[in-house]
């Protein structure tokens, strides 16, 4: 059995490439790598990579992690610019023997140093959304201008099974539109933004870093996997729990969007937030998009992306944007 799951529709052209690797026998951790390079590499995506949003002082700073299920190895960087493909960075961490987690300088020292293609992460599309954000923020009132992190996000993370039984998890982000300079979320975080041990599987996250790390999230699904839930048991149950206990203890909950995988390729998702979507290939399942709906009762269910709903999709993203 072979398989991948990654969050949001931005992923399927990733996973698709993905799949046809896997179907031939690539590991794991390489088909994810390519998967997420095609997210990070594509610049209508505006929080991935080359096009992702910038920071409050006009900067891309991206997160990436990379995480081996054989070994447990673990390689991030938090807050790198002008590098083209964080994620590969994260991998190549995942093999030094310790300095694992590198952020800032010190990974872009790291990434230089091993040849890793430096790019301006900042598109001019980029430029006029940080811009316009800006004069939308000073058409207000001056007593309501408030620059808020972006609330809509679509981090990449991935988990993946081969057909030898190995498993891999990556993310990669530039986090949130907005954010303050140095300002990290899960998904470089360890257990928080990814997990994933092939004795058992894998998850990942996507929402607000902040709300997503006080529940150490994927690495708590896969800990209930390993006590015999299904990836969807795992998925629901921890998504529910901290979203209640967010909402007891703080009042509310931030955006909470997981995924996961078994290591017998079967695979769940869910998520407090309307609108949400995955993409998902396994041996048995063309790649395939899901959007996540909820019934009257609040259950939610999948549906696949109807045609009209994928072209929608692009359109939105490639329309033309105006200056301001
Ligand atoms: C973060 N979790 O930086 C990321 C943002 C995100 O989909 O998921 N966007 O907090």
């Amino acid at each position: 059995m072979y398989g991948i799951i990654a969050t949001w529709r931005m992923a399927l052209e990733g996973i698709s490439e993905a799949e046809t690797m896997l179907e031939h026998d690539a590991s794991a951790a390489d088909a994810l790598e390519t998967a997420i390079r095609a997210v990070e590499d594509f610049e209508y995506y505006k929080s991935v990579g080359y096009g992702g949003l910038p920071n409050e002082d006009e900067e891309v700073e991206l997160d990436a992690a990379f995480m081996d299920g054989d070994t447990l190895s673990i390689g991030a960087v938090g807050a790198i610019k002008d590098f083209a493909n964080p994620v590969s960075v994260a991998r190549c961490l995942s093999k030094e023997p310790v300095n694992n987690f590198l952020v800032g300088a010190g990974a872009e020292k790291y990434a230089h140093k091993h040849g890793f293609e430096r790019k301006n992460m900042l598109t001019d599309r980029a430029r006029t959304h940080y811009h316009n954000r800006l004069v939308e923020e000073n058409q207000k009132a001056s007593q309501d201008r408030e620059l808020k992190p972006y609330a809509g996000h679509d981090t990449v993370g991935m988990v993946a099974l081969d057909q030898q039984g190995s498993m891999a998890a990556a993310t990669s982000t530039s986090g949130l539109f907005m954010k303050k300079a140095g300002r990290l979320g899960d998904s470089p975080v360890i257990g928080s933004g990814l997990y994933v041990d092939s004795e058992v599987g894998g998850a990942s996250a996507t929402g607000l870093g902040e709300d997503l790390m006080k529940g150490c999230i994927s690495y708590e699904i896969v800990r209930r996997m390993k006590e015999g839930m299904t990836p969807q048991e795992a998925c629901e149950s921890a998504v529910a729990e901290l979203d209640e206990k967010l909402k007891k203890k703080r009042s509310k909950a931030g955006d909470l969007s997981l995924i996961a995988m078994n290591n017998k390729g079967e695979w769940g998702c869910a998520t407090n937030i309307k609108g949400f979507s995955f993409a998902v290939a396994t041996e048995n399942l063309k790649p395939t998009v899901y959007l996540v709906q909820f019934d009257e009762n609040g259950k939610q269910y999948f549906e696949e992306a109807s045609e009209e709903w994928m072209d929608n999709y692009m359109k939105t993203r490639t329309a033309p944007l105006i200056w301001k």
